[in-house]
C-alpha cells in the first residue's frame, strides 16, 4: 500500500522535469528563483541524462509537479538514515496554493545546504537504473564460450558479480559515459527512494544503493541480455522491467526442472542417435545450441496454454531440423530415420527434395496443457529466410478462415541464424509487413540460433550491427538475448516472450547465444578457419551434462533417474529405428506441411478431370456489373473523376460489354458468390496502378471512410480482401503464397505494380512457386498479375521477362503429346508446373481468373496483364463470350476473312497479347485481310499443340511465323519457336518477325520505339521478306 502511495506521488513530483512546457506555475517559480533554482537543474540533469528525449525509451511517467515539499522531506530524511518505506510524507495539497507551497519549497531547500548533493544523487541513482535498463544488456554473460563481446573492436567483457565498487564502477564505464554519476563508496549503504520505472525493490519502495546495484546486476547482467528500451510504448517497458527486475520472479518448480532435463536428454540423445547411426551423412545436427527444443517447446506450452491452438513454423534446413521435426512436431521417427535410407524409392509424383527441407503438419495433445494442438513446420529451399513470409502468409490465412481476428488462436515462430537474420533484406521485409492490417499475424516469435558463426563467416565480418538481432528493433520488438548453457535462463525467456506475445501481439525476439559444436556440416573441418574459437568448443561440456550435474547437485534428480531418462530415449530411437526398416517406399506426401482435407480424394486424386464452363449468366453478369458501376452506401461521396469512370462503366453494362477492369469485376464478384475468398495484394492494387480498378472508393468529405462495393454484391457472399501492400515484392509475394496454401477455396493474387519488379522476388517464383509441387507434393494456386507491354516507356517497365517463366515450364518441346486423349486439356494442365498466359481481351482474362478455381486441382497462375489495352477501345468483350457454355480460349484462331478463304493465306502469324493489335491494324492498313491469318496464343504453358495443329492444317497454303513486339532473345520466341516445329513435326520452318536481340529490354527513346514497332510490322506483312531465307 505504501509502495504504491509512494509511487503515485513520485510519479507527480517529476512532472515539470518531463514536460517540454511545464504549468504555468512552475514557469513562474523558475524566473523568481533564477537560473540556479533547483527545478531549473533537475530539468538540466535530465536533459542530460536523456530522460527528455522521446526515442531514449525513457520516462515520462510524471504529470504534476506540485509535491517539491514532500520530496525536499523524503530527501531530508533519507539522508537522516530513515529506515525504507518511511522517509516519504505527503505533498501538500495544491488547493492550498501553488504559489505558496513552491515558496514553501524555496525556502527548504535554501536552509538546506545538502538538499542539492541528496538530489543529484537520487537523480545519480535513477540514472544508474536507467543504465542497467538500457544497456546492462553489453555486459551480460551472454556467451557460453566467453569469448565474444557486443562491440566488436573491444577486448572481451570480463565479468564478476560481486559488488566491489571498483569493478562496478569500471562496469559502469562500459554503461554510461559519466561512469558513476558522482557517487561513491560513501554511498554505497544510503538508501534511496526507487522511481516506479523499476521493480527491482519488491514489496520495498527504498533501498541501499549496495542492495540496487546488486539486484540491477541480476536482472540485467547474468545470462540474459534484455533490449527493449527503445520501445515507444511505456505500458510495454514496464511489462519487461516488471518480468526481469521482480526479485525471485525466475523460479522453477522442481517439476519444471526435470521436464526441461528430460526435454534436454531428447534433444542431444537424438543427435548422438543420427550420428552413431549414419556417421557419415550430413544432418546439420543441433550440437551446440540443443537447448533448442526445450526453449521450442516452452514457447508452444505457454501460447497453449493461453489459447493458441495452431503453431506454425519456419526454419531453415539447418541447426537440428530433423530434431525439432522428431521432438517439437513429433513427427514418427521411423519416418525421419527411413529418410537416411538412400536404397528406398520414392513413391510420390514429383521429384522430391532433402530431408532437411521437407516440411510436416500434425495434430496433438499438448502434454502439458492438456489441450488439442496442431503444429506445421513449413517445407523450405536452401535460401535462407526465404520462408520467412510464407510462414507468415499461412499465419495470416488461417486465421482468417477460422475467424480468429486478434491472432488469440493461430501464431507463427520463425527460426533464424545469426548471419541469415543479419544478413538477409526479407527479414526486413518481413518485420515490415508484421503491423499492417491485413499482413499482420498479431506477432510472431523469433527465434535466433545465435551460433556466433555463418559457415565459415565471422560476425564481425557478417554483420555492421553490433547484435545479429537489430533488425528487429525497427518495429520494437523486445530482444532477449539469453546465454544458452543455461537452461534454466532459456526457458525463462521463451516463457515472457510467449507471454509478450499473447498480451501485446506483437513480434518478440529470442537470441540463444550458443555455438556450433561441429563444422557447417557434419563433415566439415571447422580448424581451418576458427581455431581459437573451436578449441575452446572442444573444452566445453555438453549443456546436457552440466544441467544434469546441477540438477543432481541440487538434489532435483539423482543419477540413476538421469542415466534412466536417457536409456528411455535411446530405446525409443532403437525401436524406431528397427520399425524403419520395414519401410520399403519413402512418402513424400507424408511430409505434407499443408493438407487440403476434402478437396481431393482419399489417394490424394483430384475428384475429376474436366472443368465445367467457366461462363455466368446474363443476370449475374449485369448484377455484378450494377454494383461495379454504383455506391451501394448511402451519403458517400465519391470523386468526380471516378463519378465519371463509374458511368461509363454502367454504359458498358447497358451495351452488355466489358473492359480490363469490368471483366475481372464479374470474375471476383461471381466467385465470391460461390463462396470463394479472394484476395488481391500489392503495391497500390486498391485503386490499380492505372487507376482502372477503383475496388477501393473514398468519400471526399469524410476522411478515412471507404467503401468496397465487392462486398456488397450478395447476401451470403465470401469476403473479398484487397490491399495496397508495403513496398516489396520478396516479402509480400512470400506472403500471398503462403496465404494460398492454406486452402484451395480462395483466389490469391499478387499483382506486380510493373511486371519487371518480380524479379526482386525471384527466390519465391524460383523456389516456392515454380518447382514447389515437384519438390514438396503440394500444390498452389496462386495468381501472379505481372503489367507486361513494350509502350515506349523505356527498359523498365516495359517486361514482365516472359521469357523466364517460360524457360521455367516443365513441357518437353521435342515431344508432342497424345493429341487424342481424353480431356486433353486438363491433363496437360494437370501435369504442368504452372500456367502461363498472356490474355488479349477481357473476356478470356475472365475465363482465365475463374478457371482458376473451378479446376479440380491447384497449380500457380501467372498472367502477364496489359497496360495501353486496359483503355483500348477495341480491347473489350462482350456479355456473349461470357455466358454459359462459354471457355476460356487458350487460343483464339482468326476469325476473319483469311478464314473463310483458308487456301488463299499466304502467311499465317502467330502471335499473344498486346501486339495482335497493332497486328490487325497494320494488316487493315495494308489491305491483306485475306491474305494473312493472326491466330493469337493465349495460354503459352501449358502449349496448346492440339489446337494450332489445327489452325496450321486450316492454311495449308500459308507460311508461319511467330510475331512478338519484345526483343528476339526475350518475350516467347524461344519457347514457341521449338513447339510448334514439333507441332507440325517439323515441317515447315517458323520465321521470327519482331525486334533483334538486345540486352536491356526496351529502348529509352520513344522514336526508337517507333521505328522498331514499325520495322517488326514490315516484316510481318512483307510476304517476300523469307523468301530466300529457306
Ligand atoms: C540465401 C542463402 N545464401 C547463402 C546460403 C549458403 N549458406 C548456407 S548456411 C550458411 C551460413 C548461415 O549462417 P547462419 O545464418 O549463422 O546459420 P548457421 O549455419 O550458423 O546455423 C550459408 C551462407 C544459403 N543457404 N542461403
Ligand atoms: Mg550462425
Amino acid at each position: 500500500m505504501g509502495r504504491s502511495l509512494e509511487l503515485r506521488s513520485s510519479r507527480t513530483a517529476w512532472a515539470t522535469c518531463e514536460t517540454a512546457s511545464p504549468p504555468k506555475v512552475f514557469n513562474k517559480k523558475i524566473s523568481m528563483c533564477g537560473g540556479t533554482c533547483l527545478w531549473s537543474q533537475l530539468l538540466r540533469r535530465l536533459k542530460q541524462e536523456n530522460h527528455l528525449s522521446p526515442g531514449s525509451g525513457g520516462y515520462s511517467e510524471p504529470r504534476s509537479c506540485h509535491s517539491t515539499p514532500s520530496w525536499d522531506i523524503f530527501f531530508r530524511n533519507t539522508n537522516a538514515g530513515a529506515p525504507p518505506g518511511t522517509a516519504y510524507q505527503s505533498p501538500l495539497p495544491l488547493s492550498r496554493g501553488s504559489l505558496a507551497a513552491v515558496a514553501h519549497a524555496q525556502s527548504l531547500v535554501e536552509a538546506q545546504p545538502n538538499v542539492d548533493k541528496l538530489v543529484e544523487d537520487h537523480l545519480a541513482v535513477q540514472s544508474l537504473i536507467r543504465a542497467y535498463q538500457v544497456r546492462g544488456h553489453h555486459i551480460a554473460k551472454l556467451d557460453p564460450l566467453g569469448i565474444s563481446c557486443v562491440n566488436f573492436d573491444d577486448a572481451p567483457v570480463t565479468v564478476s558479480s560481486n559488488v566491489d565498487l571498483a569493478v562496478f564502477k569500471e562496469r559502469l564505464r562500459m554503461l554510461t559515459v559519466g561512469g558513476f554519476y558522482g557517487l561513491d563508496e560513501s554511498d554505497l549503504d544510503k538508501v534511496f527512494h526507487l522511481p516506479t520505472t523499476t521493480f527491482i525493490g519488491g514489496q520495498e519502495s527504498a533501498l541501499p544503493l549496495r542492495e540496487i546495484i546488486r539486484r540491477l546486476e541480476m536482472a540485467y547482467c547474468q545470462h540474459i541480455g534484455v533490449e527493449f528500451m527503445f520501445i515507444n510504448d511505456l505500458e510495454q517497458c514496464q511489462w519487461i522491467r516488471q518480468k526481469f527486475e521482480t526479485p525471485g520472479i525466475m523460479q522453477f518448480t522442481n517439476e519444471e526442472k526435470r521436464t526441461l532435463l528430460a526435454r534436454l536428454v531428447r534433444s542431444t540423445r537424438f543427435e548422438e542417435f543420427l550420428q552413431r547411426k549414419w556417421s557419415s551423412e550430413k544432418r546439420f545436427g543441433l550440437e551446440g545450441c540443443e537447448v533448442l527444443i526445450p526453449a521450442l517447446k516452452t514457447i508452444i506450452d505457454k501460447s497453449s496454454e493461453n489459447g493458441v491452438d495452431y503453431v506454425i513454423m519456419g526454419m531453415p534446413h539447418r541447426y537440428g531440423r530433423l530434431n525439432v521435426l522428431a521432438n517439437v512436431i513429433r513427427k514418427e521417427l521411423e519416418q525421419i530415420f527411413c529418410q537416411f535410407d538412400s536404397k528406398l524409392e520414392a513413391a510420390d509424383e514429383g521429384s522430391g527434395d532433402v530431408k532437411y527441407h521437407l516440411g510436416m503438419y500434425h495434430r496433438r495433445i499438448n502434454r502439458v496443457t492438456d489441450r488439442n494442438i496442431t503444429l506445421s513446420l513449413v517445407a523450405n529451399p536452401s535460401h535462407l529466410e526465404a520462408a520467412d513470409p510464407v510462414v507468415m502468409g499461412k499465419t495470416k490465412a488461417e486465421q482468417f478462415y477460422c475467424g480468429d481476428t486478434e491472432g488469440k488462436k493461430v501464431m507463427s515462430i520463425l527460426l533464424h541464424g545469426d548471419a541469415a537474420f543479419a544478413g538477409q533484406g526479407i527479414v526486413y521485409e518481413t518485420f515490415h509487413l508484421s503491423d499492417l492490417p491485413s499482413y499482420t499475424t498479431h506477432g510472431t516469435v523469433h527465434v535466433v540460433v545465435n551460433n556466433q558463426i555463418g559457415f565459415t563467416t565471422d560476425p564481425r565480418m557478417a554483420r555492421s550491427s553490433p547484435y545479429p538481432t537489430d533488425v528487429a528493433r525497427v518495429v520494437n520488438a523486445p530482444i532477449f538475448h539469453v546465454n544458452s548453457d543455461d537452461p534454466e535462463a532459456v526457458m525463462y525467456v521463451c516463457k515472457v516472450a510467449a507471454e509478450w506475445r499473447s498480451t501485446f501481439h506483437k513480434d518478440v525476439v529470442v537470441d540463444l547465444v550458443c555455438y556450433r559444436r561441429n563444422g557447417h556440416n557434419e563433415m566439415d573441418e571447422p580448424m581451418f578457419t576458427q581455431p581459437l574459437m573451436y578449441k575452446q568448443i572442444r573444452k566445453q561440456k555438453p549443456v546436457l551434462q552440466k544441467y544434469a550435474e546441477l540438477l543432481v547437485s541440487q538434489g532435483v534428480v539423482n543419477q540413476p533417474e538421469y542415466e534412466e531418462e536417457i536409456s528411455k530415449y535411446d530405446k525409443i530411437c532403437e525401436e524406431a529405428f528397427a520399425r524403419s526398416k520395414d519401410e520399403k517406399i519413402l512418402h513424400i506426401k507424408h511430409w505434407l506441411d499443408s493438407p487440403w482435407p476434402g478437396f481431393f480424394t482419399l489417394d490424394g486424386q483430384p475428384r475429376s478431370m474436366s472443368c465445367p464452363s467457366t461462363g455466368l449468366t446474363e443476370d449475374i453478369l449485369t448484377h455484378i456489373g450494377n454494383v461495379a458501376s454504383s455506391v451501394p452506401v448511402e451519403n458517400f461521396t465519391i470523386h468526380g473523376g471516378l463519378s465519371r469512370i463509374l458511368k461509363t462503366r454502367g454504359e458498358m453494362v447497358k451495351n452488355r460489354t466489358v473492359d480490363w477492369a469490368l471483366a475481372e469485376y464479374m470474375a471476383f464478384g461471381s466467385l465470391l458468390k460461390e463462396g470463394i475468398h479472394i484476395r488481391l495484394s500489392g503495391q497500390d492494387v486498391e485503386r490499380g496502378t492505372f487507376s482502372h480498378r477503383h475496388h477501393v472508393l473514398h468519400d471526399q468529405n469524410v476522411d478515412k471512410r471507404t467503401c468496397i462495393p465487392m462486398n456488397h454484391l450478395w447476401p451470403n457472399q465470401a469476403p473479398y480482401t484487397v490491399c495496397n501492400s508495403s513496398l516489396s515484392e520478396y516479402g509480400v509475394l512470400g506472403f500471398e503464397l503462403g496465404f494460398a496454401m492454406a486452402s484451395p477455396n480462395a483466389l490469391v493474387l499478387w499483382e506486380a505494380q510493373f511486371g519487371d519488379f518480380h524479379n526482386t522476388a525471384q527466390c519465391i517464383i524460383d523456389q516456392f512457386i515454380c518447382p514447389g509441387q515437384a519438390k514438396w507434393v503440394r500444390q498452389n494456386g496462386i495468381v501472379l498479375l505481372l503489367p507486361h507491354g513494350m509502350e515506349g516507356m523505356g527498359p523498365e517497365h516495359s517486361s514482365a521477362r516472359p521469357e523466364r517463366f517460360l524457360q521455367m515450364c516443365n513441357d518437353d518441346p521435342d515431344v508432342l503429346p497424345d493429341l487424342q486423349e481424353a480431356n486433353f486439356d486438363i491433363n496437360q494442365l494437370y501435369d504442368c508446373n504452372w500456367v502461363v498466359v498472356n490474355c488479349s481481351t477481357p473476356g478470356n482474362f475472365f475465363h482465365v481468373l475463374r478457371r482458376q478455381i473451378l479446376l479440380p486441382f491447384r497449380k500457380p497462375l501467372i498472367i502477364f496483364t496489359p497496360k495501353s489495352l486496359l483503355r483500348h477501345p477495341e480491347a473489350r468483350s462482350s456479355f456473349d463470350e461470357m455466358l454459359p457454355g462459354t471457355h476460356f480460349q487458350r487460343v483464339i484462331p482468326e476469325d476473319g476473312p483469311a478464314a473463310q478463304n483458308p487456301e488463299n493465306v499466304k502467311r499465317l502469324l502467330f502471335c499473344t497479347g498486346k501486339v495482335y493489335y497493332d497486328l490487325t491494324r497494320e494488316r487493315k492498313a495494308r489491305d491483306m485481310v485475306g491474305q494473312v491469318a493472326i491466330t493469337r496464343i493465349e495460354q503459352l504453358s501449358p502449349f496448346p499443340f492440339d489446337l494450332l495443329l489445327k489452325e496450321v492444317q486450316k492454311y495449308p497454303n500459308a507460311e508461319l511465323a511467330w510475331c512478338q513486339e519484345e526483343h528476339k532473345n526475350q518475350g516467347y520466341y524461344d519457347y514457341v519457336k521449338p513447339r510448334l516445329r514439333t507441332t507440325i513435326s517439323r515441317a515447315k520452318p517458323v520465321w521470327y518477325a519482331g525486334r533483334d536481340p538486345a540486352a536491356a529490354p526496351a529502348t529509352g527513346n520513344k522514336k526508337t520505339h517507333l521505328t522498331e514497332l514499325q520495322r517488326l510490322l514490315d516484316t510481318a506483312f512483307d510476304l517476300d521478306v523469307f523468301k530466300n531465307l529457306s
